[in-house]
């Protein structure tokens, strides 16, 4: 992997996207914001179905309406190229389950399930590398609240429980699982979607797994082992799980310290309001001059910074976010980012 390795180390600055159903939302369920949803855990909007646990048929109804600007893509890709961004990664499918392409092996998807009907990962994969622009998926394998087989959940910490293995419970779907076992959701629906999208995107640079906690050892080894033997030039990421990833990170907004030792090859990804899905009434932006301090503290580091946008329904991205982002972009051009 080490030209794979050599372009991460180069390609230093990237835009993260999150942009799913629960951008419609925009943080607000039913007149309630999620910061007082009723149930624990995050209150990023990219956790909405969790935050208001909603049955899964439920939250499904938000595809019916979800129909973004068809210049969304270009839009976008002409963002991350005028703010010095190198890569783009988008969320090709979060913890709700929901694909943002098109699948082979489920209908939960945007060309099946949605009035946009069109593959928005290949649309947005096409507008970057006519930008010139490097192009990675985020893919949530662990987590999948609509078919993730959550209800399963008893019998693996029973399992784990008498090997002596912790087994995480935060971010599952135990208020209507589905009633599929989560290895039955790993041959059926997660292995089968990351090879459809090496095949669909024949440039993919990385995958972000995400999602590692309740992944046992082999299962993380075979997405590992699957991206590798399929396209060995696609790096994996950490959070695939078991320290299979290709590269380390210092965890959301973190950056490590210059005392740290620190790998070869790591990344910082962060928001530039308190959440990575778009949160309508967030309006907590960091300033262009603190994101600038985090771009030099993570670049004189040596790491990789993945800086998010949080489109809305539309796939239109929050002014006060791409204004930041444009203003780094011009002091880049200036002072480069080595
Ligand atoms: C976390 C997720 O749970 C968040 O929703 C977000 O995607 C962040 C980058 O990673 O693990």
């Amino acid at each position: 992997k080490q030209a794979a390795l050599a372009w991460f180390k180069e390609a230093k600055f990237g835009m993260f996207i999150h942009w799913g159903l629960y951008s419609q939302a925009g943080g607000i369920w039913k007149e309630t914001k999620i910061n007082n949803a009723p149930f624990p855990g995050p209150k990023v909007a990219e956790w909405l179905m969790h935050a208001f646990q909603i049955p899964r048929e439920e939250y499904a109804e938000l595809a019916k309406t979800f129909n973004p600007d068809k210049s969304f893509a270009q839009n976008i890709a002409k963002l991350a190229k005028q703010s010095g961004m190198k890569y783009v990664v988008i969320t090709s499918k979060h913890h709700d389950g929901f694909a943002l392409f098109d699948s082979k092996c489920s209908t939960y998807d945007m060309v099946d399930a949605t009035p946009y009907k069109a593959d928005a990962v290949k649309e947005l994969y096409e507008a970057c590398l006519s930008e010139g622009l490097d192009f990675g998926v985020y893919y949530s394998h662990g987590n999948d609240w609509n078919d993730g087989g959550d209800g399963n959940y008893a019998n693996v910490k029973k399992i784990n429980d008498s090997l002596g293995i912790y087994t995480h419970s935060s971010g599952k779907n135990l208020w209507d699982p589905s009633p599929n076992t989560h290895t039955a959701y790993y041959e059926s629906k997660s292995y089968p979607q990351i090879q459809e999208l090496i095949a669909l995107l024949p440039k993919l640079r990385l995958i972000w797994f995400d999602g590692e906690g309740f992944t046992t050892e082999d299962q993380s080894f075979k997405f590992y082992k699957m991206v590798y033997n399929t396209n060995p030039n696609i790096l994996v990421n950490r959070r695939v799980g078991w320290d299979f990833g290709d590269y380390l990170d210092a965890g959301d907004n973190k950056i490590p310290s210059a005392n740290d030792k620190l790998d070869k090859y790591w990344e910082t990804c962060g928001t530039t309001n308190n959440s990575w899905g778009y949160k309508e009434y967030d309006q907590d932006w960091k300033s262009t001059k603190e994101l600038l301090y985090y771009f030099v503290d993570i670049m004189s580091k040596g790491g990789n910074y993945l800086l998010n946008i949080g489109p809305d329904g539309k796939g239109h991205v929050p002014e006060a976010s791409s204004k930041s982002l444009l203003e780094m972009g011009e002091w880049i051009a200036v002072n480069g980012d080595a």
